[in-house]
């Protein structure tokens, strides 16, 4: 725009008055003008942003356990988990092309109609044919995605013939671990308070007696809970599933390396949400029968209050309910 416009008069240049027609078209152009360079160049700006971020994601993703600064996922450590990354990899992919698209057209439009090179609007406002596609076309990109989603959903649902079970009960701020098919062995789980963590244990995720399972071993796990709703989330196993007081969740994991592996309740559950800590060590079968002796004698009449015995009752029916286990 010239710089004899009457928009830029000072204002006591400027009639009282509303600009003529004209005036007020060539005022709402150069408000559209200014508009789409800011959002051009925020859109280019938040593009950017999100390829620095996803090729460092890419880039850190082989490190092991939490670290500081972590912006990817875990490295998975069952088939769930593994799909699960899969999946998340694969809709990066689409994600990514999808702005690529976005961002071609948005500089497609930037150069083609600027006011220069354009200075006549076209009053078009209507096309068939490109209103088809933009409806069209992400509506199969969606069923593409719904595909594998409802696949993965249907195989993390279903426990493929479990080797064994055990069984989660969230509390006010702890875990039980309980192992049904072990003459009903069970214990609690606590947090480390942080002033007595050793110098190799975890501040907020290390516990006092961590859940032990074999590795290769298709484990189901119920999950339920004694006073409020927790969350029994263990992010490397792909398993997140709710401890609800009266019901009995179920979920499953097939851990395929031994190595040590921590989640959190992630269901806020008071006061004390953020140390009610899970910690799993994965061992190899021989080393679990020898974890199962040693267990048994260390928590051998531990729970004597009744609320583990109860427990213990609803896993004993629900597991008559079911086709027995294939063995230990
Ligand atoms: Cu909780």
């Amino acid at each position: 725009m010239g710089t004899g416009s009457p928009l830029w008069k000072p204002l006591s240049e400027t009639p009282l008055l509303v600009p003529a027609t004209g005036e007020r078209l060539q005022a709402q152009g150069e408000m559209t003008r200014l508009f789409t360079r800011k959002v051009a160049a925020r859109a280019m700006f938040t593009l950017a942003l999100v390829l620095i971020g996803s090729t460092a994601f890419a880039a850190l993703a082989w490190a092991d356990g939490p670290w500081r600064w972590e912006i990817g996922m875990q490295p998975p450590a069952t088939p769930v988990k593994d799909r699960l990354t899969a999946f998340h990899d694969e809709l990066l992919v689409i994600t990514f092309l999808i702005t690529l698209f976005v961002l071609g057209l948005l500089l497609y439009v930037i150069v083609r109609f600027r006011q220069e090179r354009n200075p006549m609007p076209t009053r078009t406002s209507h096309n068939t044919v490109i209103e088809m596609l933009w409806t069209v076309v992400p509506v199969l990109i969606l069923v593409i995605i719904a595909i594998p989603s409802f696949k993965l959903m249907y195989y993390m649902d279903r426990v493929p013939n479990p080797d064994m079970t055990i069984k989660v009960t969230g509390h006010q701020w702890y875990w039980t671990y309980e192992y049904p098919d072990q003459n009903g062995l069970s214990f609690d789980s606590n947090i480390i308070p942080e002033a007595d963590l050793k110098p190799d244990q975890k501040r907020l995720l290390d516990v006092d007696n961590p859940l032990v399972v074999p590795v290769d071993t298709v484990i189901r796990v119920y999950i339920t809970g004694t006073d409020v709703i927790h969350s029994w989330f263990v992010p490397s196993f792909g398993v997140q599933e709710y401890a609800i007081v009266g019901r009995l969740n179920e979920s499953w994991m097939n851990v395929e390396h031994p190595g040590v592996y921590y989640g959190q309740c992630n269901q806020i559950c008071g006061i004390n949400h953020a140390f009610m800590p899970i910690k799993i060590e994965a061992v190899s079968k021989d080393d679990f029968q020898r974890w199962l002796g040693d267990a048994k004698k260390k928590f051998a009449h531990k729970d004597e209050n009744g609320g583990a015995v109860r427990v213990a009752a609803v896993s004993a029916a629900t597991d008559a309910a079911q086709p027995a286990p294939a063995g230990n």
